[in-house]
Formats: structure tokens, sequence, C-alpha cells
């Protein structure tokens, strides 16, 4: 049994949608809980006009029966509010005449899929590339995700994300404990865990809007209450930090992974690196074995080991700026500056929300193979049978 999700539709089309199968039947569908999620990707400092046109709400159309899961695929829609706009230009229908402003690109932006989507697919309007190569897609994931975190919580699975560096500010990226980030308003400019950085990550935003320029930065994504043994060793593609990495480096503009303090422990020696074992007789430790330290980020040998899992995603900096980078119309064959299509200044804080939007999916996905279940009952049943054993160790 597996957790799974496909995405369709273009950034200023009718709608994004998703299917998403594997979840169990009975399972209690919150739609406030997921419409939550999305007014929460677009939140944050930094973010362009269009957030300010969308009021994101899911429409859930097919899966769900009474407020709960039927065990078949789940179907949602999420409306594209500006499609109003743009009708013409993104019409399904071939047009009689061209629209009064056909809205063609030719002007590829460096470091977006403009050019290389355009050579691959060979079409002479690169607006045919970057609608779906537009970050809008990513509501549709945390849409999705937010069903995978519906599914986690019944198991006591909890996710949070906070950015810890912004346009290299501050230098040394955040470390801050689950309870820093809960700790953190709702409404907060940057999800940031502290305040007089956040003040100096904000004025870094309003100089490069001043500059036409754009900024990233690094997101963390934290989940706790994992039961040891998620993932396995045995093969390449069932180590859990692969398949958390892959998810990660999928999200538009992510560069880089890291997982724990993987960098810096690069470059420290394993006696300075590897997380002790101890073994605790309270019962506030499920297992009894527990570490005072968590350098691992949760993971060892491709395995959850009980600790709380730590993701990093690195953003670059959004490739639309204002003041465009030089590039070359493709139909002149001339040098020219590259097309600028509304955008953000930054959207880092945005990306860790689409960040525990996917940790949340690899996690439930590696739930249902482990603890499979044709309803969540017996899925429960599965999890307590396996979480005795392991308690029993
Ligand atoms: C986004 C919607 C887009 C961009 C942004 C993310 O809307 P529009 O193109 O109409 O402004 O704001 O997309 C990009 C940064 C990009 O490079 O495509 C969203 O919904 O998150």
């Amino acid at each position: 049994m597996h957790f799974k999700f496909t995405t369709a539709g273009e950034s200023h089309g009718k709608a994004l949608v998703a299917i998403v199968e594997g979840v169990p039947g009975g399972l209690l569908i919150d739609v406030a809980a997921i419409d939550h999620e999305l007014w929460r990707r677009q939140q944050g400092y930094g973010r362009g006009g269009r957030m300010k046109i969308e009021t994101e709400t899911v429409e859930i159309l097919s899966g769900v029966r009474h407020g709960k899961a039927l065990g078949s695929p789940i179907a949602l829609m999420i409306a594209n509010d500006d499609f109003v706009h743009w009708q013409d230009v993104m019409s399904v229908e071939a047009l009689d005449s061209e629209p009064t402003n056909p809205r063609v690109v030719t002007r590829p932006r460096p470091g977006h899929a403009d050019l290389p989507g355009g050579q691959k697919f060979g079409t002479r309007d690169l607006r045919d590339i970057l609608e779906r190569a537009s970050a809008r897609e990513t509501a549709a994931r945390v849409a999705c995700g937010a069903i995978a975190k519906q599914l986690l919580a019944q198991f006591g699975i909890e996710i949070k994300s906070h950015v810890i560096q912004l346009g290299g500010t501050p230098e040394q990226p955040l470390e801050r404990t689950w309870d820093d980030i809960a700790t953190i308003p709702r409404d907060s400019a940057l999800n940031c865990a502290d305040a007089e950085i956040e003040q100096a990550m904000i004025a870094l935003i309003d100089k490069a809007k001043d500059d036409g320029d754009t900024l990233g930065g690094i997101y963390e994504v934290v989940a706790r209450g994992l039961p040891v043994g998620l993932g396995a060793h045995t093969s390449w593609e069932d180590k859990l930090d692969g398949r958390l990495a892959r998810s990660i480096m999928s999200i538009h503009a992510t560069k880089a992974v890291e997982i724990g303090m993987g960098v810096a422990n690069a470059a420290k020696r394993g006696s300075e690196v590897h997380d002790e074992i101890l073994l605790s007789e309270t019962s506030a430790v499920a297992t009894g074995f527990f570490r005072k330290t968590n350098r691992a980020g949760g993971l060892e040998g491709g395995i959850t080991n009980g600790e709380e899992l730590r993701v990093r995603g690195y953003m670059k900096p959004i490739s639309t700026l204002r003041k465009p980078l030089h590039s070359v119309d493709i139909n002149t064959k001339e040098e020219d500056l590259a097309a600028f299509e509304r955008s953000d200044i930054t959207a880092v804080p945005a990306a860790g929300v689409i960040g525990e939007a996917m940790i949340a999916i690899v996690l439930a996905d590696a739930m249902r193979e482990k603890f499979g279940g044709d309803s969540i009952e017996e899925m429960r049943r599965n999890f307590e049978g396996y979480q005795g054993t392991v308690q029993r160790y």
C-alpha cells in the first residue's frame, strides 16, 4: 500500500487539480485544515501581487463521504481566481483569432525552465513551458500534504517548518528546538523563530526589492513523534533519507538538501558527529533507547530512529527579476533582457510550508508501507502491535 499523488494545472489556467491515492478508509478529512495549509503557503513578506488575487480553497470532488475517506482516490481542485484575466491566453479551445494581448514569451529567464523546456518541446512560445513550471503547482502539493498530515496526526506525528537563513542572514543558519518553532506566531512575517533576525531579513528583502532583485534562503522541516523503523537499509530505493531528499529537491528553486547537521558534519571527526546511544528506565522514552544529541537528524541507515526528523532545503533566489539579466530572444536570435513576469522577491517561508507537505507525503507513504490496512482502524491495530514489539526490544 502506497500513499501517492499526482497534480495537474497551469499557473494561469482554470484550476490546479490533484489525485491522492492510498488514504485509508475511515480517515476523517478536515477540509478547513487543508484550506489553512493553503493559506500558510500564501504568506511571507516579499511575496508578489498574485497572492493578493488568490483566495485558495480546496474543493474535494471524490473519495470522501460524510467527512470520511472512502479508501478510493481523492480528487481535489483549487480554482485559479486569476484565470478570469487569462481566459483567451490560456484557452483550452483553439481560438479563431489572436487575443488582443497574446502574452507570448520569447526571452527566456536565466535559471527558469524557459529555455531548456522550449528547446526540448520545440515550442516558440515559452509560456507553454513556464505556465506549468511555475511554483503555483505547489498549492496542489500542499493540499495533498495536508491530507498526509491528517493521516500522520492519527499516529501522533506532527510536522513544522521555519526559516533558518534568508539572503545569507544570519551567517550560521539558526538552530532552534521544536518548542522555539512552536512559538512562532501564525501571522509572523517570515516564519523565523528569532524576531530580531527576522527584522534584518525584512530589511534585506526591502533592499532587494528596490534593486529589482530576488533572494533565496534555507528552510528546515521538523517532524516529531515518528516511530522507529520507517524506511529500510536493505535497498537504495527504500532508504528514507534518499526518498526525503528527492521530495525536497523536487520543490521549485530548491537546489540542495541536508539531513540533520549533514553539511557541518562532513568537516568534523566521527567522535564529534555520531549521537551516542543511552538507555533510560523512565516511561518518558517510549523505547528506552535515546540520544542526548541529534546531529543525524532522526535517521540512521535510512531508517527513522525515533528522534526528531530534521530536513533542510536550500532555495536559490527566484529566477524572475524585475531588473532582468541578459538573455537572447529565441526568434530574433538577438541579445535582449530576459522577460519579466510578475513574481515574488522571495518565497522561502512558503517553500518551508511546501517542504512540510512533501515530507508529510513521504512519511505517510512510509507509514502505509509499514502498517498497511484498508481502513484507519486496521492500520492503527498494525501500528500498535508493532509499537509493542519495539518497546519490548
Ligand atoms: C506562485 C504564483 C505565481 C508566482 C510564483 C509563485 O504567480 P504569477 O506568475 O501569476 O505571479 O507568483 O511563481 C514563481 C515564482 C515562478 O517562478 O513561477 C504561487 O502560487 O506560489
